[in-house]
């Protein structure tokens, strides 16, 4: 290529990512009430910056072929800060190793763009292998904490496993979200953790978490549910008690395993918890997203949980890296009662649905709770029907 050429090709390039960029994003049609969905992704491989994957100098690239390829952008936590949306996505290179990149916008559904620079997570002594699912909570000690997963190879395989890993949670702190300290891995009394989650205020003086205990790197073992316990310290995290507070069961949308999402939503009525739960089917895992509402004063007590998922993977969501696959770890609720989901689709994209405060409160509070058997589900239907047909015929029309 001549460096004409070259110069054109990258212009384009650049071009054509803006243009992207600046694509605006509408709300879906097929709304439940409940949420809404938007036409487009928030964030995409193709939404990092071109001098992310390119080298853009004709002296070392002539023939201007993509050198460090992005995979996929999925599984973000998010902040509002002021009036802007902050989201920190899980970017995934060609060598399926992941890190954290911010990305901003002024309107929560699109024009999400990332800064210059991913961001720089310091490793501990022990490095990380893999870091991901990072959850973004402003912590009432002043600090916004990011929780993700670290994984490292585990130790204690034959030489020819190739493949099992330790999964436990990392935790990182920062004020700005761009200049990062890394803290110790949080101790728990089980062998692997994943979807970590730190709660926003102090419970009895200490820092709380919600965790996710198992035994191996995939199956949750004798471990599973959301867990939850106390630590004195955020510098050097112990939680010594783990109790479980929303467990795995049998025949509904979490029967194979489940993980809290982003840290919950505080309302005047008790504490918004959105979850994925999976359940296990002939084509293989299937993660939905649920939500339940948790006691203003004991956040770790349940107090209502509508039966079923809130979202459920549809359409092109379906399909990607790990399809049929939905998972959020950020959310954003702003001070109209706006709340705003981000949720990965099938390990390969970040979607976006909106919401407000007061329908999350009508969905957790007045959906019927799972009654876990056929005969029961359906008398909660019969009684749906013969409540609607009486208006029905009140209205003085059956159709
Ligand atoms: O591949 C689906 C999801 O699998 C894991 O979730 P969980 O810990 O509940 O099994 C995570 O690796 C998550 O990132 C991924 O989206």
């Amino acid at each position: 290529m001549d460096k004409q050429l070259f110069e054109s090709t990258v212009k384009d390039l650049l071009s054509k990512h803006k243009a992207l960029i600046k694509r605006k994003n509408d709300k879906a049609d097929g709304g439940n009430g409940i949420i809404d969905r938007y036409v487009h992704p928030v964030l995409t491989a193709a939404h990092t910056p071109v001098f992310w994957r390119y080298d853009l100098n004709y002296e070392t690239n002539p023939l201007l072929l993509e050198r460090l390829g992005v995979n996929s952008v999925f599984n973000t936590g998010a902040i509002g800060l002021g009036e802007k949306f902050y989201l920190s996505a899980r970017v995934e290179g060609v060598d399926r190793k992941s890190f954290f990149a911010i990305a901003e916008s002024d309107s929560g559904v699109d024009g999400f763009h990332f800064w210059d620079y991913p961001i720089e997570l310091p490793e501990t002594d022990d490095p990380d292998i893999d870091v991901y699912d990072m959850r973004l909570v402003k912590h009432e000690d002043g600090w916004i904490y990011g929780l993700f997963c670290t994984e490292r190879k585990d130790p204690n395989v034959p030489r020819t496993d190739t493949w099992s890993a330790v999964a436990q949670g990392g935790i990182a702190r920062t004020k700005d979200l761009k200049k990062w300290e890394r803290l110790d891995d949080l101790k728990t009394p089980s062998p692997q953790q994943r979807n970590v989650v730190l709660h926003p205020e102090f419970v009895d003086g200490k820092y709380a978490f919600y965790t996710r205990p198992q035994d191996g790197f995939i199956d949750t073992g004798t471990g599973g549910g959301i867990g939850w316990g106390l630590a004195d310290s955020i510098e050097h995290a112990v939680v010594d008690k783990e109790i479980i507070i929303d467990d795995r069961q049998y025949h509904t949308i979490k029967e194979f395993k489940n993980g809290l999402g982003p840290a919950p939503i505080k309302t005047e009525q008790g504490w918004l918890h959105l979850a994925h739960g999976v359940c296990n089917t002939a084509a293989g895992l299937r993660y939905v997203l649920y939500a339940f509402m948790t006691e203003l004063d004991r956040p770790s007590v349940i107090a209502y949980a509508p039966g079923g998922y809130l979202i459920a993977p549809r359409g092109s969501e379906r399909v990607g890296d790990v399809s049929n696959v939905v998972f959020s770890n950020g959310w954003i609720a702003r001070d109209n009662g706006d709340i705003y989901i981000y949720y990965g689709s099938s390990d390969t994209r970040i979607e976006v649905a909106t919401t407000t405060v007061e329908k999350m409160l009508d969905y957790v509070k007045n959906t019927p709770a799972d009654p876990l058997r056929s005969f029961a589900c359906m008398q909660q239907r019969y009684r749906l029907i013969r409540s609607n047909l009486e208006v029905m015929k009140r209205l003085g029309g059956s159709d």
